[in-house]
């Protein structure tokens, strides 16, 4: 019997047993004043029968830990690379300050082998947030460094089990081993796409749910290609959080005519309640190209607890700025093709040797490059970005330190939830406006990862 067999049996144990496997180190939970000691270090690990070698997490045989923080408590990591390559961690959508953003160059150099750099700040927002290398980004996270980040407030409704999932590719050949993390054809369209789809860097988990109780789960979208078109056909739920923050415009069940996109680096947070009877399941499936793809498997074990989704507690509101519409100014984005003479982006972050993209014509030329922002933005002060995709490629644009929310858009209706990513489909143009309440300078890009290291990168900076 393979370990991958003995995996998922051991999987299908219980719901706990599997959230314990996050991490080597366990779900970690923040505790009082101690610093979270993270070492990102090469791993080893068995995604498939044979483990594959050169991985990169935060233990040497575990994927990286699901980070458990609470609103409004300090949280303090301290990060050592052992790498022989720099590195930097980026808290994705979380609100902080610039200088704890872990952009190199922007707000930190990057971290050589050997180099410590502590990470400090307060969450103000709860909800389903995640964690990266944002320094060799391309290599780092291919090979495995992604993690969930949660911050829990005490006003939390109560489910029966809270099951975050890291939903991710790995590209990988016949013998398990890493293949070409990329390829300059997928680079120039819609990315370079992995050879094996995981959860939790599990294929096909199944997880045990208490029958007729109510689950949480928590989906992070954090593969460096991937956008993902979900469908949970048949359960009984509802989406009650985007990319971290509680949904105030409704957003259909991801049903297979209504699958829910969720692009590189987005979050979803849905509540299911489990089927009544025992042993009846629940799939999670991608829909993509040759049919559904299923993601993970929600197994219901024991006596129906016969709990409802009416009686849970609305998750309370985040503090965002909210928009003021009537005096906002408009800023315009252009994402498209390089200029045929845009010079290659490298720097001690990683280059893969191409431009193909650029944000309103230009590539961004490197991160050590001491370019310009894009634009400034004066503190306090509403904007509404139009961003506008004339490529015929998906680009979701990811924006470091504030949220927005998306008011239109000429392809689509949008929800107007707020948002750290705009999803930005082929050809399409949104509007999104924001309230510019973050002072620093703020990384704007695509999360293709190919896309933002081929020249899709930028920055607004708010003074
Ligand atoms: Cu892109």
């Amino acid at each position: 019997m393979s370990s991958l067999m003995h995996r998922r049996q051991f999987l299908a144990t219980s719901g706990l047993a599997a959230a314990s496997l996050l991490g080597g180190l366990g779900p970690w939970r923040q505790a009082r004043a101690e610093p979270l000691a993270l070492t990102i270090q090469n791993a080893r690990y068995a995604l498939e029968a044979t483990p594959t070698e050169g991985m990169v997490s935060l233990s040497p045989d575990a994927p990286p830990p699901v980070l458990r923080l609470s609103r409004g408590q300090p949280f303090r990591a301290e990060v050592l690379n052992t790498l022989d390559a720099y590195t930097s961690m980026h808290w994705h959508g979380l609100r902080l300050p610039n200088v704890m953003d872990g952009v190199p160059y922007l707000t930190q150099v990057p971290l050589g082998q050997g180099d410590r750099y502590s990470y400090e700040f307060t969450p103000q927002d709860a909800g389903t947030f995640w964690y990266h290398p944002h320094c060799t980004t391309m290599e780092q996270m291919a090979k495995g460094l992604t993690g969930l980040l949660i911050v829990e407030d005490e006003r939390d409704p109560r489910f029966d089990l809270d099951l975050p999932v890291n939903l991710r590719d790995w590209r990988l050949g016949e013998d398990s081993q890493f293949i070409d993390l990329y390829t300059a054809r997928g680079a120039a369209r819609n990315g370079t796409f992995g050879t094996l789809m995981t959860a939790n860097w599990t294929s096909e988990p199944v997880y045990d749910v208490p029958a007729g109780g109510l689950v949480r789960l928590r989906l992070a979208a954090t593969d460096t290609t991937r956008v993902y078109r979900l469908q949970m056909p048949g359960a009984e739920g509802r989406v009650i959080a985007f990319d971290g923050h509680p949904v105030i415009d409704p957003v259909l069940w991801p049903g297979p005519e209504a699958p829910l996109v969720l692009g590189c680096g987005q979050r979803v947070d849905l509540a299911i309640r489990a089927p009544g009877q025992e042993g009846a399941e629940l799939v999670l499936q991608n829909d993509q190209p040759g049919g559904p793809r299923v993601l993970l498997r929600l197994r219901a074990v024991g006596a129906d607890l016969g709990h409802d989704l009416g009686d849970l507690a609305p998750l309370a509101a985040n503090p965002l700025p909210e928009p003021d519409l009537a005096d906002a100014e408009v800023l315009e984005f252009v994402f498209g093709w390089s200029p045929s003479d845009a010079p290659v982006n490298d720097g001690f972050c990683g280059s893969l040797g191409y431009t193909f993209w650029s944000i309103n014509r230009v590539a961004w030329p490197g991160d050590a490059s001491g370019t310009g922002p894009l634009a400034e933005l004066r503190l306090g002060r509403t904007y509404i970005l139009r961003l506008r995709n004339e490529s015929p490629n998906d680009h979701p644009i990811h924006l470091h330190g504030m949220v927005f929310k998306p008011l239109r858009s000429n392809r689509r209706e949008v929800s107007g939830n707020w948002v750290d990513t705009a999803m930005l489909l082929a050809e399409e143009t949104m509007e999104v406006a924001l309230v510019a309440d973050n002072p620093g300078d703020w990384a704007f890009h695509c999360h293709v990862i190919e896309h933002q290291k081929t020249g899709l990168t930028a920055y607004l900076r708010v003074t």
